[in-house]
């Protein structure tokens, strides 16, 4: 497939930097880049991907910059279309200018991510792959950037491309057994079908259940700090960032809204999210504020439930100490502790001395991967929220058998027992597998 017009966008980030790059592809980019480009030769007649000197031209005839200009001819390009890569001064102006010409020379201004998009759709990459080039634009740790990369090295379209195989080759026996039954292929049937099929689905399972990993690398993991006022959550989020990015003050009711930050735990992005304090509101602000904290927490992967413990219980702090994605914590462990908090379990740490933090930081990580949050190297999908593994294109599949749902009813290959449905299976495992590719 082929996109007929020429592209053209500033491929460097806003702002002062020593180079800036403005990339044009599409048929007429070595056309353009002709008319804007003066040198020793015109760039049409350049060797493929070697880089030379000269100026970039206006409309009105007014050198914009000295530039270095390379031409990558098509197929052999990151778009698969002709390229034209110019690297002018940096400068937000300069850019704007060199991109203003190529506009002005007959270039269409690029959309976000649209020569990812064309490479996508002249076969330069797979979905997988151009998935991961954002991925690996946005990577906040190591490990996702790691992750992307090896998405973009095509891993994940390799693993789902050998799933497709094996289908495809089922699917070919079961079409030769029903369409040329005068040749005699024996039919798979039963097990001999359900066999392959129960790896393939654990193969896919496996895949869909690294998704949630992949959000967290791309994403982070959501941990909600809240609490009473007062109780050191702005504290605590300013202590994990390392330095005041928050207000802190005794003042009940400092924090008004929900403050979100990105820390670096061992490799494992985590979004913090500060809230305002929970207490009978008392403005309608402070009310709006504690109605935006339910709502993260009802979003949080793991919630840190803070209070301080130089103070009584408050009312609302109904002690949920044992659920899996719930820390509670006590803040203000450098005075006297309240009678209230005898004998209670929890971490206790200060927020003004540090102690107790590494090991604050070291539950965290635990209960991450406990809840199976922590991000292995591996496999990422990107997209949104992970589909349910035993639910894939309509087709069902669990231990007890593998069903489709079709119109209003739904056609069921049990795997209980040899009954009478099971000669029907071929036809339905053929229309089940046709479901999957389609996808
Ligand atoms: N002694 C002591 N004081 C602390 C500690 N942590 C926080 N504080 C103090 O407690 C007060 C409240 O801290 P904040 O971090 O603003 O509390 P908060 O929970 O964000 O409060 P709101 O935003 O009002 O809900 C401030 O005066 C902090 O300096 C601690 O570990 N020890
Ligand atoms: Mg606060």
């Amino acid at each position: 497939m082929t996109v007929s017009d020429t592209i053209a966008a500033v491929s460097t980030p806003p702002g002062e930097g020593a180079i800036a790059l403005v990339r044009l592809s599409g048929a007429n980019a070595i056309q353009i880049a002709d008319k804007i480009f003066r040198g020793k030769e015109l760039p049409s007649q350049f060797a493929s991907h070697m880089q030379h000197l000269g100026e970039i031209f206006s409309a009105n005839d007014q050198l914009i910059d000295q530039v270095v200009l390379s031409i990558h001819r098509a197929p052999a390009s990151y778009t698969g279309e002709d390229l034209v890569e110019i690297s002018c001064h940096g400068g937000t102006l300069v850019s704007a200018k060199v991109l203003e010409a190529c506009l002005r020379a007959g270039a269409r201004a690029a959309r976000p991510g649209e020569f990812t998009e064309r490479a996508f759709l002249n076969g330069k990459m797979d979905l997988t792959q151009a998935e991961a080039v954002i991925d690996l634009i946005r990577a906040r740790t190591d490990l996702a950037l790691r992750s992307a990369t090896e998405q973009l090295e095509g891993r994940l379209g390799d693993q789902i491309g050998k799933i497709r195989d094996e289908l495809i080759a089922l699917l070919a026996h079961i079409n030769a057994s029903i369409d040329f039954p005068e040749e005699g292929i024996a039919p798979d049937e039963g097990e001999t079908l359900c066999a392959p099929l129960d790896s393939i689905r654990e193969e896919i399972a496996g895949l869909l259940a690294t998704a949630d990993q992949g959000r967290v690398l791309r994403e982070g993991v959501r941990v909600v700090i809240y609490g009473a006022t007062n109780a050191g959550k702005s504290s605590l989020l300013n202590r994990l960032l390392g330095y005041d990015r928050v207000i802190v003050s005794d003042t009940h009711g400092t924090t008004r809204d929900t403050i979100e930050e990105t820390v670096n735990l061992d490799g494992v992005p985590i979004r913090l999210l500060d809230t305002a304090g929970l207490r009978a509101s008392e403005s309608e602000l402070e009310s709006e504020g504690i109605a935006r904290t339910e709502k993260s927490l009802q979003l949080a992967d793991l919630r840190l439930h803070i209070a301080d413990r130089s103070v009584p219980k408050p009312a609302h702090f109904d002690g949920r100490t044992g659920e899996a994605n719930e820390i509670v914590v006590l803040n203000k462990s450098d005075l006297p502790e309240n009678k209230d908090w005898k004998n209670f379990t929890a971490l206790r740490i200060s927020c003004l001395t540090g102690e107790g933090l590494p090991q604050l930081q070291k539950e965290i990580l635990t209960r991450i991967r406990q809840q199976n949050l922590r991000p292995r190297l591996g496999i990422v999908r990107s997209g949104a929220d992970s589909p349910e593994p035993g639910n894939l294109a309509g087709v069902r599949c669990d231990r007890s058998g593998y069903g489709i749902a079709r119109g209003r009813g739904s056609h069921w290959c049990g795997r209980r027992g040899a009954d009478s449905r099971l000669r029907l299976q071929p036809v339905l495992y053929r229309q089940m597998i046709n479901c999957i590719l389609k996808r």
